[in-house]
């Protein structure tokens, strides 16, 4: 059995739209208001997917959540009149960033040998605390083979818990035993600290990870209040890299000592914050970068055009490849309409690492069936959608039938 990264990126969904609704997020709460293109967003996501595959990695994805929630507005009573709020978060596409939609520690770090997925409760942001309901059921779908997968139940609610955007795992290669890293905010600021310790170490106890190849990690108080509302936004690892902002721990020298110490070999490639501020880091996304080894064995950071358009980190991007660092290439992409509600490129895949053949192959993807996400999207999803419009029942009839066109031609009759 061979043991490879597989990155699920989410479709996005058919109702994408800006409404403002993630305080802390600071793209997300700028765009309030703007025209979404949903149709765009979710080719962007698709070419996206392709260019990654064209490396020679891997590819799946997850599907949008049915939208409206008109479920979740019934167990809120809601009245559309008075609830705008709670109406625009019943339409939502937020499940499009599946960084958020599970933890998951792979089958060489469990006591059991499986790899173990805890889908995240989202509770801080009520209009993604309804996700993880559909998001289990299709993840039980997914990785339905329980000699080889074990999908748990969120933690409890009491405990914020956001998935793997604040988790990070190094290892000498995916298939190798490694080191998970979870990071938690502590609440007190401006902004909600939207991963709690608590579920961080409920989620490691119940995968069965040995506590020795486990570390707990406080974000930066300072991110956060920067706009960093997950660690995903401030660095990201990948088997023996660490690539991280200065300023995206609280204590960055011990964070540092304790990963190496414990996962002998990790490189720490550290941006200065006076060569790229924490601002430049999160209006450009520079750390939500996809960072993968393709079979070439070049690691690869794939970041979105925002860091193209920001001279500081364009500039330190340079110079990096022109070193000798383990990163040797840089792909840019377009996800920008995924980027104006504050989710790049990392925000929008789920990282497992698995034999891709004991994962349900619908949930897999190749040339063919991207061709065919392509033409589906073409025709059914909407071109645009203003603010306006949310809750309109006209629009929210193309929603449903865009959603289930694209069910169709997956052949996926389980899901609601
Ligand atoms: O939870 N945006 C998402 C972005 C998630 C990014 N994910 C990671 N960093 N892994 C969020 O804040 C905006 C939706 C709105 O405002 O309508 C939103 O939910």
């Amino acid at each position: 059995m061979t043991l490879v990264e597989i990155n699920f990126d989410g479709i996005v969904g058919p109702s994408h739209n800006y409404a403002g609704l993630s305080l802390g997020n600071l793209a997300a709460t700028r765009n309030a208001g703007a025209t979404s293109y949903p149709r765009a967003a979710a080719l962007q996501g698709i070419a996206k997917m392709k260019t990654n595959m064209a490396m020679g990695l891997s590819q799946g994805f997850l599907l949008p959540l049915p939208r409206p929630d008109t479920a979740w507005l019934e167990e809120l009573a809601t009245d559309p009149d008075t609830d705008p709020a709670l109406v625009a978060g019943a339409w939502s596409a937020s499940s499009m960033w599946t960084a958020n939609a599970a933890t998951v520690s792979p089958a060489p770090d469990t006591a059991d040998g499986k790899c173990h997925l805890t889908v995240a409760n989202l509770v801080t942001m009520p209009h993604r605390s309804h996700e993880w309901r559909d998001t289990l059921a299709q993840l039980r779908l997914a990785f339905a083979d329980d000699a080889y997968f074990a999908v748990h139940d969120p933690v409890p609610p009491c405990f914020g818990d956001e998935g793997a955007a604040n988790h990070m795992r190094f290892a000498g290669q995916h298939g190798e035993p490694g080191l998970e890293v979870f990071v938690y905010g502590r609440p007190g600021g401006q902004f909600p600290a939207r991963q709690h310790e608590q579920a961080s170490r409920i989620v490691a106890r119940k995968h069965g990870l040995d506590p020795a190849r486990v570390l707990f990690v406080e974000q930066n108080p300072e991110a956060i209040e920067a706009g960093a509302f997950h660690n995903d936004v401030v660095a990201v690892a990948n088997e023996t890299v660490l690539f991280t902002h200065q300023h995206a721990f609280a204590d960055p020298r011990s964070t540092y000592d304790t990963i190496i110490a414990r996962c002998p070999g990790v490189q720490v490639v550290e941006v200065p914050a006076d060569r790229v501020s924490l601002e430049d880091a999160i209006t450009s996304y520079l750390f939500n970068a996809q960072l993968l080894t393709p079979p070439s064995g070049e690691m690869t950071l794939v970041v979105p055009e925002e860091c193209r358009d920001n001279p500081n980190v364009w500039s330190w991007l340079q110079d990096m490849l022109a070193g000798n660092g383990p990163i040797r290439h840089v792909n840019v992409v377009d996800v920008r309409q995924s980027m104006a509600n504050g989710g790049g490129p990392a925000c929008l895949r789920l990282r497992v690492v698995g034999d891709p053949k004991t994962v349900d192959p619908r949930f897999m993807l190749d040339e063919a069936k991207a061709e065919k996400l392509e033409s589906v999207v073409s025709e059914y999803w909407p071109e645009a959608i203003d603010p306006a419009q949310v809750g309109s029942e006209a629009l929210a009839a193309d929603i449903r039938e865009a959603r289930s066109k694209l069910m169709e031609i997956l052949d996926i009759t389980e899901l609601g």
